[in-house]
C-alpha cells in the first residue's frame, strides 16, 4: 500500500509539553523503514502546514487554546480529504484533538464515496466531552464527541461536512470516563469497551463483532489508535497514562486482526510524548504495532482475512 505519513504537530490540546515532538519522534524511530520492510510504499508529506488561530467568540468555559485547536482542526481536515482520496493516510500525532481533523476530513470523503466511514477509537479515554461538559478546558479530550455531532462546538470548532454516525463508532480500552462522558455515552449508540469489558470477554471477540458489522456494510474504516491504549510500564511515553490497559498482546493481536480482515483504510497514532518517553521504548512499541497493523506476522506467513 502507498502509506501516506501527515504530521501534526499539535500539544495545545493537553497540558504537558513535548507531545508535539510526537511526529518526528516516530519518524525518527524507524516508522517509515518499518513499513517499506513489510513491502509498502511510503510518502511523508511532513506538517500539516500551521494555521492561523481562527477567530471565536470566548468560551464561558475559557477553554485552554481554543482558537489554535479550532485553526489546526480545519488545517487538518483538509489535508486529510485530500490525503483519503487514495492510499492509507498516517496521522501522526501530537494531542488526540488532531483526530478531530483526520476523522472529520476522511468522513467528508467517505460521505462523497457513498461508503460509510466506522471508526475504531482505542484509548483509555473516552474523549467525548463537549465543549460546556469539560470540566479540564483540555480539548485532547472532546474530538469523538465533536465528531458524533454532540451539540455545543457550534462558533467554535469548524462545521462538520459529515457528523460520524455513532452506531459506526467503537472505543476500545477504556478506563478513564468522566461523569458527563457517561451520561452523554449511556444516551449514545457508541459501543464502548472498558477494560472489563476486556477482561471478560476478550478483545479478540470484542473486535470481531465490530469488524462483521464493517464488512457487511461495506464500510470505510479508520483506526484512532491513542498510545494510552497500552498499559503505562508498556508506554510510559504519554501525558495522560491509566493503570489497567491493553497488554501487549491484547494489542498486538487487535492490530493483527484489523490487518487480516482488510477493511482498515486510515490511522491516527497519537498522545505520543517522547520527553516522557524511556529511552524511546513507547515509540518503538508503537511502530512494532502499526507494522502488525499494516501485515508484519510472527511467523511471516500471512493469515487469510
Ligand atoms: N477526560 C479528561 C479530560 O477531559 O480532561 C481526560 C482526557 C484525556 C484525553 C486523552 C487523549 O485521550
Ligand atoms: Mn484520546
Ligand atoms: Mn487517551
Ligand atoms: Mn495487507
Amino acid at each position: 500500500m502507498n502509506c501516506k505519513l501527515i504530521s501534526v504537530p499539535v500539544e495545545q490540546g493537553q497540558p504537558v509539553p513535548g507531545c508535539a515532538l510526537g511526529p518526528e519522534a516516530l519518524k525518527g524511530a524507524g516508522l517509515a523503514a518499518a513499513l517499506r520492510d513489510l513491502g509498502h510504499e511510503v510518502v511523508d508529506l511532513g506538517p500539516v502546514p500551521g494555521p492561523q488561530p481562527r477567530c471565536v467568540p470566548d468560551h464561558p468555559n475559557h477553554l485552554k487554546f481554543l482558537p489554535e485547536i479550532s485553526a489546526w482542526i480545519e488545517a487538518t481536515a483538509a489535508v486529510a480529504y485530500e490525503a483519503g482520496a487514495d492510499g492509507f493516510p498516517i496521522f501522526l500525532g501530537g494531542d488526540h484533538s488532531i483526530s478531530a481533523g483526520s476523522v472529520s476530513g476522511l468522513a467528508r470523503r467517505a460521505a462523497e464515496q457513498g461508503r460509510p466511514l466506522f471508526v475504531l477509537w482505542m484509548d483509555a479515554h473516552s474523549d467525548f466531552h463537549t465543549l460546556d461538559t469539560t470540566t479540564s478546558g483540555n480539548l485532547h479530550g472532546v474530538p469523538l464527541a465533536y465528531l458524533c455531532g454532540l451539540p455545543g462546538f457550534e462558533n467554535y470548532f469548524p462545521p462538520l461536512p459529515a457528523p460520524l454516525a455513532p452506531e459506526r463508532v467503537c472505543i476500545l480500552g477504556l478506563r478513564s470516563v468522566d461523569k458527563a462522558e457517561r451520561e452523554a455515552l449511556a444516551g449514545s449508540p457508541v459501543r464502548a469497551y472498558d477494560m472489563s469489558a476486556i477482561d471478560r470477554k476478550g478483545i479478540g471477540p470484542l473486535l470481531e463483532s465490530f469488524l462483521d458489522e464493517v464488512r457487511a456494510a461495506n464500510g470505510l474504516l479508520h483506526v484512532s489508535f491513542d498510545v494510552d491504549f497500552l498499559d503505562p510500564p508498556l508506554a510510559p511515553g504519554v501525558g495522560t497514562p491509566v493503570q489497567g490497559g491493553a497488554t501487549f498482546r491484547e494489542a498486538h493481536l487487535a492490530m493483527e486482526m484489523l490487518h487480516e480482515s482488510g477493511l482498515v483504510t486510515s490511522l491516527d497514532v497519537v498522545e505520543l510524548n517522547p520527553t516522557l518517553d524511556e529511552r524511546g521504548r513507547t515509540a518503538g512499541l508503537a511502530i512494532e504495532l502499526v507494522g502488525s497493523l499494516l501485515g508484519k506476522t510472527i511467523t511471516g506467513r500471512r493469515r487469510a482475512a
